[in-house]
């Protein structure tokens, strides 16, 4: 493993390899604890470079047996093998020559997930970003791209299915059991997108004709009599694939197209060159066992992994600083795809929804980084939420100043442009710039300045003159190493609406750009008027998240609830009533802290019942607007001084005076949208369960009892109602024989369905309140928890620390020892795992005294613990800074 080394990466460093890679062929005799793998590389002196320029290869804990110059063994004076770096020395200055490095590893103990490991059986790599040196050495970077061969070698009984990238060469006997079979890769790939897997496997097949009347095979693999729950992947496949030709124009260019899911995965997915392998959670689905929220994943992650083919593989990163010029803009696109096969609102609103629970914490918490970094430790640490989700809006940012045909136009420029490149973030908003003539110099200030920006408004309305005025202010918080920040451009789209319901059109607006429907912010402070305008105007900010800012505007609530009824923008109505919610939520925790007694705003709670009970609107919409605030939402506008305690009991005194006002409707909601007959997982049979299952929610509140959640456990005919009864009767009745029984025979039926086991365990970690230690400490001790599979320590020990907040913050410190404890033990084994539930603490500084101060000696802890990986010193020493 690699452990704590210190060494910091710096973006201005950069520079190309001293040789040129031209091909590799790699051959892989396949043993479960004994593989060998022959690596011969062709490679050529960069022009340019020095004559006497080393060849300078990575690895990572390698065992080298052999190492070949041209065929023959190498003089022991001309390498030399030291900290994980081959260096070879006295290359020819002109002409290729070749390298030979055999290295033996072994898949059965690599518990990291990195490079090449088993899982039930199953021989698999995971390269990115920086495994495919712990299976030989290699130029181990994005900017290194060469064609593959890729021969795999092994037994015919236990690996019948021997796969690589690219497209199948042929195969054969190989003596004594084995078999081979040879893979040829023809687009020049960097060594993060190389992928094997072998082993025995079920498949789905399918094929795909693209636009230009290509056939491609189109290949799930899955453990065997998995195979029916894979047609909804194949399904999503196929639209994605016809998605991309239609919207971006971009065709697939193999002949064949494979999925491998496979149940031991460190992230959600990888985008290897037609051969992606995915945790098998985004894959499996069937209505028995699958919630409406795992199809939607698994849609979103299919389209995902797909679209890489262009954004990211066919046009790759220069460097890991560049991630977010595959990740950002491909989540875009996912972003994108999943709107147009749903309901385009209610997709954003649940974006936002996470991006402000996920992202905003990280901008406001020392992990805050830019999308585009400039230096880093340990790169598995930046696969972030604002590499990723940032990024995408910063992308969704360019598409709204540009307009839609600009955009396109940039993107097909970029296309064009770049294709077999390894890129740039400055590369790609250069295409912007070109296709529309248009400065985005300021604008790039969003990839470089991490923290999420402040805008705060005033307004001002001269009914005399008819002039209404806005007066912005723009501010960029701190982060780490960036104290002093530049003003943004900030593209707001905006309304202004009239009471009778129209919106005003001005003669003429000063003081910043208007395009369209987009207010270009650009200075520190700004005052924008807007004259013509008859009658006082209730202005709309920020319409559909245009901006990726926190907004502050004392608009009263009678205007907000004005938004929430009546704005054309969906997403806008959704924002005003949680900016309706937000101050009562806060003010209830405030006094719930202080004893005091709480009050809530009226107009709230006849604002969320109105909206709820009107039938003129999608059932989904309707179940984002009965999801108040969270938590976690109410922790952060509160800014500091957070005890999780008082924001639940303030949340929940909120929650039940909504329950008792809207009983009545709540039980009429939950009667008429039940989806009886035959689960669909379409995205209006899911919205009608989301919003009967949201009003459950209150009912269990308003009723006091079991008895409706409990009957409704016992009746369900899908996995997104049944267990939505069981977190409603866990969380709100966690004492109750129904919930016993239930949760009893939720495990009883599903024990050998370990996705569905996750969910009974992350069910029974997120029961609010201080016992949810002890209930995650005994868990732990059940027969079905499995500290080696990454989705189960992330259904316990991961959703307890970022999804229980009471539980978690106990006052007595007793979570954050738990999490360091949990760390110390994860760590060894599978580093990326621990470094990234670690991150569960990263708002430990806005806690209370209290809680902050025991959160800062289980930092401490793990801080001091042996033989830390980089990934885990990398993480606790930022948060400690
Ligand atoms: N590129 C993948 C994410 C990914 C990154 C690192 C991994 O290694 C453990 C695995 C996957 C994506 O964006 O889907
Ligand atoms: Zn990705």
């Amino acid at each position: 493993m690699r452990t704590e080394s210190g060494r910091i990466i710096n973006l201005a460093d950069y520079r190309p390899t001293d040789f040129v890679l031209e091909r590799v062929d790699l051959t892989f005799e396949l043993d479960p604890t004994e593989t060998k793998c022959t690596s011969r590389m062709l490679f050529h002196r960069r022009e340019g470079a020095a004559t006497d320029a080393p060849l300078v290869l990575d690895g990572d804990e390698l065992n080298m047996t052999g190492l070949l110059y041209d065929g023959m063994p190498m003089e022991a004076e001309r390498f030399t093998e030291e900290d994980d770096v081959l260096t070879i020395r006295e290359l020819p200055e002109t002409g290729s020559f070749e390298i030979t490095v055999e290295t033996v590893i072994n898949p059965e103990a690599n518990t990291q997930l990195m490079g090449l490991y088993r899982t039930n059986g199953i021989y698999c790599t995971q390269c990115e970003a920086e495994g495919f040196r712990r299976i030989t050495y290699f130029y181990d970077r994005p900017d290194v791209l060469c064609v593959y061969t890729v021969n795999i070698i092994a037994d015919k009984e236990s690996c019948p299915l021997l796969l690589s990238n690219g497209n199948f060469l042929g195969g054969a006997g190989y003596g004594e059991g084995k078999h081979f079979a040879a893979w040829f890769d023809p687009h020049p790939k960097p060594s993060y997108l190389f992928a094997l897997v072998a082993g025995d496997l079920g498949v789905v097949e399918d094929s795909f004709t693209t636009m230009s009347g290509r056939e491609v095979a189109l290949k799930i693999y899955v453990e065997h009599g998995k195979e029916p729950r894979a047609s909804y992947a194949m399904d999503a496949l196929k639209r994605s694939m016809k998605w991309d030709e239609e919207v971006f124009g971009r065709e697939y260019d193999l002949d064949i197209f494979m999925i491998v899911a496979v149940s031991d995965f460190n992230m959600g997915a990888m985008e290897n060159k037609g051969l992606n392998v995915f945790n098998d959670k985004y894959v499996l689905a069937d209505p028995d066992t699958a919630t409406d929220a795992d199809y939607a994943n698994i849609e979103a992650i299919i389209a995902h992994e797909y679209f890489h083919n262009w954004t990211g593989n066919r046009i790759t990163c220069r460097d890991w600083f560049q991630l977010c010029l595959k990740e950002g803009l491909t989540v875009y696109r996912d972003h994108e795809f999943s709107a147009d096969q749903r309901s385009r609102a209610v997709k954003r609103i649940a974006e936002v929804r996470h991006l402000k629970s996920e992202q905003f914490p990280e901008d406001a918490g020392p992990l805050a980084h830019p999308v585009r970094p400039t230096k880093y430790r340990e790169i598995n640490n930046f696969y972030t939420t604002t590499v990723y989700e940032k990024g995408s809006e910063v992308t969704r940012m360019i598409a709204t100043i540009l307009g839609a045909e600009l955009f396109k136009k940039g993107m097909d420029l970029y296309f064009e442009r770049h294709d077999g490149d390894a890129a740039t973030i400055e590369d790609f908003v250069k295409c912007f710039e070109d296709a529309s003539g248009r400065d985005l110099s300021q604008f790039s200030l969003w990839y470089h300045q991490a923290g999420t920006p402040l805008v705060t408004v005033s307004s001002a309305y001269d009914q005399a003159k008819g002039v209404f005025t806005l007066s912005f202010e723009q501010m960029v918080p701190p982060t780490p190493g960036q104290s002093a920040k530049e003003p943004m451009h900030i593209p707001l789209r905006f309304g202004l609406l009239l009471a009778d319901g129209t919106e005003a059109e001005p003669q003429a607006i000063e003081g910043a750009e208007v395009t369209g429907d987009v207010l270009h912010l650009t200075q520190r402070q700004q005052t924008v008027t807007f004259s013509g305008i008859p009658t006082r105007p209730v202005v709309t900010l920020n319409r559909g998240f245009s901006a990726p800012i926190n907004l502050h505007f004392e608009q009263s609530p009678a205007d907000l609830a004005h938004i929430a009824r009546h704005d054309s923008d969906f997403f806008a109505r959704w924002q005003a009533l949680s900016d309706i919610a937000l101050p009562n939520l806060v003010a209830a925790a405030r006094n719930a802290r202080n004893a005091a007694e709480i009050a809530v705003d009226p107009l709230l709670v006849d604002t969320l019942v109105a909206i709820a009970g009107d039938e003129t609107l999608e059932p989904a919409f309707r179940a984002q607007i009965l999801a108040l605030p969270s938590e976690a939402d109410v922790a952060r506008e509160h800014g500091g001084n957070n005890d999780p305690d008082a924001i639940r009991t303030g949340r929940e005194a909120v929650m039940a005076v909504a329950a008792h006002k809207g009983a009545e409707l709540f039980a009429a909601l939950f009667d008429r949208n039940h989806t009886k007959g035959g689960f669909t997982p379409d995205a209006a049979s899911a919205g009608k369960r989301a919003l009967r299952n949201a009003a459950l929610g209150y009912l269990a509140i308003a009723e006091g009892r079991p008895d409706r959640a409990a009957k409704a456990f016992e009746t369900a005919d899908n996995m997104t109602d049944m267990s939505a009864a069981l977190t409603v009767l866990a969380h709100r009745f966690p004492d109750a024989p129904e919930t016993a029984a239930a949760l009893e025979a939720f495990r009883a039926r599903f024990a050998d369905n370990a996705l569905v086991i996750d969910k009974w365990f992350s069910i029974q970690s997120t029961i609010p309140g201080h016992g949810a230690l002890e209930r995650v400490r005994t868990l732990m001790e059940s027969p079905l928890f499995n500290r080696s599979n990454p989705n189960r320590v992330r259904a316990l020990v991961g959703t307890f620390a970022f999804a229980n907040p009471t539980g978690f913050n106990r006052a007595d410190g007793a979570g954050y020892r738990f999490l360091a404890e949990q760390i110390l033990e994860i760590d060894p084994k599978n580093p990326q795992l621990a470094a990234r539930i670690l991150t569960s603490m990263r708002s430990w500084r806005a806690l209370e005294d209290v809680r902050s101060d025991h959160a800062l000696n289980a930092l401490r802890t793990i801080a001091a613990g042996e033989k830390l990986s980089s990934d885990v010193s990398d993480i606790v020493e930022r948060m400690l800074k």
